[in-house]
């Protein structure tokens, strides 16, 4: 009996690479999430294009097996270098999608777009472009310039926040008032990682932007 080899996710990757003809590039940001219900976690990656891949676990225990479909991934226009966050933000069971990549247009300032999953907790499905909620100007994230985003509920009121990494150093949180279909955001507070600082004393009450209100295209 042949042994199963076991292959690195780099190879995993580096394999679909070779059978797209499109080498993997810019800051993938990698997020594990089962988009699928099937209990094993997926892969969901940026490139530098401005595209965000679905990759699809398909092995066992102890055994990943990441697929890509390349019908599954989407474009974010006029962004380059995406970077993925999952949480379900509206509540209905699903994971859905905030991606920050660079403004393609600019290439020196960030946009950030919240994409909601219409599908099923079995079957993804994302927005269409023209109904993507841009977070850029209320979040202040077109002062960054190479973003990145995280999501996940950090003060447990069961509202999903955000933390935002400008590129450069610094990283704030969004802390998440209501939403959605619309959303209301605290001001940013920066979050001071300074090994010397305790942790209680990480966040800061420094404020870079007012409060934003802002209302997705269903309300
Ligand atoms: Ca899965
Ligand atoms: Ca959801
Ligand atoms: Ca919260």
């Amino acid at each position: 009996m042949v042994p199963q080899r076991r292959r690195s996710l780099a190879a995993q990757l580096a394999a679909r690479d070779a059978a797209t003809g499109r080498p993997l590039r810019g800051k993938p940001s990698p997020r594990l999430a089962d988009l699928n219900g099937d209990g094993k976690p997926d892969l969901v990656v940026g490139d530098d294009g401005g595209a965000i891949h679905f990759l699809w676990n398909q092995g066992t225990p102890g055994l990943a097996d990441l697929r890509e479909n390349p019908s599954s991934s989407i474009a974010v226009s006029a962004c380059y270098w995406v970077q993925p966050a999952l949480a379900d933000a509206d509540g209905d069971g699903d994971p859905d999608l905030f991606v920050a990549g660079l403004d393609a247009v600019t290439l020196s300032s960030g946009r950030l777009f919240y994409i909601e999953n219409r599908g099923t907790p079995a079957a993804p499905a994302w927005a269409p472009e023209t109904d993507w909620l841009d977070l850029t100007t209320a979040l202040g994230v077109d002062a960054f310039s190479f973003p990145s985003v995280a999501a996940g509920d950090v003060n447990g009121d069961g509202l999903v926040d955000l933390v935002l990494d400008d590129g450069q150093g610094t990283t704030y949180l969004a802390r998440c008032l209501h939403g959605p279909p619309g959303f209301v955001f605290a001001p940013l507070v920066v979050l001071d990682a300074s090994p010397t600082k305790p942790s209680s004393a990480r966040l800061s009450a420094t404020s870079t932007v007012t409060a934003a209100r802002i209302w997705s295209s269903e309300v």
